[in-house]
């Protein structure tokens, strides 16, 4: 029975969706932020960032949301969550995962919270400018990368697709969200009804971006 450590619409909801996809077991260990419970000593030992989302699998613990989905799909083959290893299908998956966790989740980091970086308003203000325009720049580039492909990574559906899903929602709050990119639209709107993505939702007692576009 897989643990996972998460919080509501963090970074936990893309290995939740994962768990969902899979059908497997797990249980869900809830961190209360404004408690600040993610930066106890206890919650430490398992994730030495303090960040969330965190796996536990038996007497292994793994943090970093991408690995953790890469775990997962690495795990559970039969779900068919990511291209088979060594098919170029597969090198265009490691590559859509990194872009959106090292370079999208990281600019929505410091939109989010610039107070991490910087005490003073002013600079905290230029660096939100400055990640909005990265973000913009990054949506651009995945949504010319799917192009007319189904999904992120080609014609499987894959944790690419789930990632780039939770990135969406995310991208409510910006004055251009993710999703007026027409194919990250088509990618986001089929996976966001998906009914592991709806379970992860519930479970986590959220709901889908009230501005998303109806059709
Ligand atoms: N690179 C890490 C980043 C995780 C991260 O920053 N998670 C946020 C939630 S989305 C967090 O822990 N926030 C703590 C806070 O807001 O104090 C990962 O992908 O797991």
């Amino acid at each position: 029975m897989y643990k996972l450590f998460w919080a509501p619409g963090t970074a936990a909801m893309a290995p939740q969706a994962v768990l969902e996809e899979i059908g497997a077991a797990y249980e869900m260990v809830k961190l209360d932020i404004a408690a600040r419970e993610h930066e106890q000593a206890e919650y430490k030992k398992l994730n030495p960032n303090g960040r969330i989302p965190t796996l536990v699998d038996g007497d292994f613990v793994i943090f970093e949301t991408a690995a953790i989905c890469q775990y997962l799909s690495d795990r559970h083959p039969e779900a068919n969550l990511a291209p088979p290893l060594g098919s170029h299908a597969r090198g265009r998956h490691y590559q859509w995962l990194t872009f959106m966790t090292n370079t999208v989740q990281v600019a929505f980091i410091d939109w989010f919270h610039p107070d991490w970086t910087f005490a003073d308003a002013g600079q905290q203000a230029a660096l939100k400018g400055a990640a909005e325009e990265k973000l913009y720049r990054a949506f651009q580039v995945l949504d010319d990368g799917i192009g007319s492909h189904r999904w992120v990574t080609g014609e499987q559906f894959t944790t690419c697709d789930i990632y780039l899903t939770m990135l969406a929602r995310w991208s409510r709050f910006l004055a251009r969200p993710m999703w007026q990119g027409r194919n990250i639209r088509r990618v986001v709107g089929a996976t966001h009804i998906r009914p592991a993505f709806q379970r992860m939702m519930q479970k986590q007692g959220i709901a889908w971006a009230e501005n998303w576009p109806q059709a």
